[in-house]
């Protein structure tokens, strides 16, 4: 290996952050380093999902006789423990439970956490990419048992958020106010090395992703905007591209890449869309903002969207920024 090239593992990263505030304790470090070994945990299992054929159906008992779990059951549990073993939290939500875990250790955390343990996970048989998100809040009443109420704080209030994306290689891309850095497990070494620093999201980008199946239930704002896209633009004379896969964290982590924008808006039959405002819309918007994006509900920032409850859809819109200008001009001029 050459000697000039800098390995940075992400322990090493969120150290470094943290010296930048002299007042930090290092609790949120220690916490987004249980994130990252929850990530390898979940990782090394999402890496055997094509193998269930061989080695059991989930459901059934593998050839150790253990259950074999559904990975994002799995993904679930793995992240349940290490946050509940973490003396870190007060509480934490998770898609997959009806209610907030409060945590049973008996050292109670100044911080709480939603989670969506394993997006997109319809698409595992299909070995496309999913992936894990998380939003790391303060605990309002610090000393106290965490409830639903404590989880639900607008999105503005997050301390950290990020997600993994088990895709072609597994990949931690967080943030905890100070931008937004990628790093890319080394299946070798076991480690996530910094490999994406500083991630910004172009102005403006030229690919959206939108399941465009449900044109005629959305909003006549949405349709002329999509509709818009269909021709060359407008300045720069550009075409666009359409790319949906599916899967939120895989789509996102493109458009933070590449710039446009992802739209999940509501429909007749969904008043609120499909996506979670906890635990999926609000730490990419977090993520996005502090990538130089932006995310809106279409009336407002996705930040500012007060919660009402734990598992609340929320229409969703996010990317580079010219981009959701753009739409927003649109849904103001048709949408009354
Ligand atoms: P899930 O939480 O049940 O996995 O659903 C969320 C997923 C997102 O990853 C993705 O953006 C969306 O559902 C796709 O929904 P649709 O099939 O309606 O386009
Ligand atoms: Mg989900």
């Amino acid at each position: 290996m050459r000697a000039d090239v800098q390995l940075t593992t992400i322990e090493r990263h969120i150290m470094e952050t943290q010296k930048k505030y002299p007042e930090a304790r290092g609790h949120l470090s220690k916490l987004l380093m249980d994130v990252a070994f929850a990530a390898k945990v979940i990782s090394r299992d999402v890496r055997k999902a094509g193998l269930v054929g061989v080695l059991g159906l989930t459901g059934e008992s593998n050839v150790q006789g253990e259950q074999v779990q559904k990975l994002d059951e799995l993904a679930n549990d793995v992240l349940v423990n290490v946050f509940n073993n973490s003396g870190l939290l007060a509480a934490m939500a998770s898609e997959e439970l009806a209610a907030s875990v409060p945590v049973t250790k008996l050292t109670l955390g100044e911080y709480v956490v939603n989670f969506d343990p394993l997006d997109g996970s319809s698409n595992i048989d299909a070995n496309i990419s999913i992936g894990t998100i998380f939003s790391v809040l303060r605990m309002p009443r610090p000393g106290d048992q965490g409830k639903d109420e404590d989880l639900m704080q607008p999105g503005y209030r997050q301390v950290a958020a990020g997600y993994v994306i088990h895709g072609s290689s597994t990949m931690l891309v967080y943030s905890s106010g100070d931008g937004v850095h990628g790093f890319t497990l080394d299946p070798g070494v076991g480690e996530f090395l910094l490999s994406h620093p500083d991630i910004r999201i172009p102005d403006k980008g030229y690919i959206y992703s939108v399941n465009e199946a449900y044109y005629d239930a959305w909003s006549e704002g949405v349709r002329q905007y999509i509709s818009s896209l269909k021709k060359p633009d407008a300045q720069t004379g550009k075409r666009y591209s359409l790319r949906y896969i599916g899967s939120m964290v895989a789509d996102m982590h493109r458009t933070m890449l590449y710039g446009g924008a992802f739209l999940y808006p509501p429909d007749k039959t969904n008043p609120n869309g499909k996506l979670r405002l906890l635990y999926e819309a609000s730490p990419m918007a977090f993520l996005c903002e502090q990538a130089g994006g932006a995310a809106v509900d279409g009336r407002r920032r996705i930040l500012e969207v007060e919660p009402t409850s734990l598992h609340q859809r929320v229409p969703f819109f996010i990317g580079s920024k010219q981009n959701i200008e753009e739409l927003m001009s649109f849904i103001r001029k048709y949408d009354k």
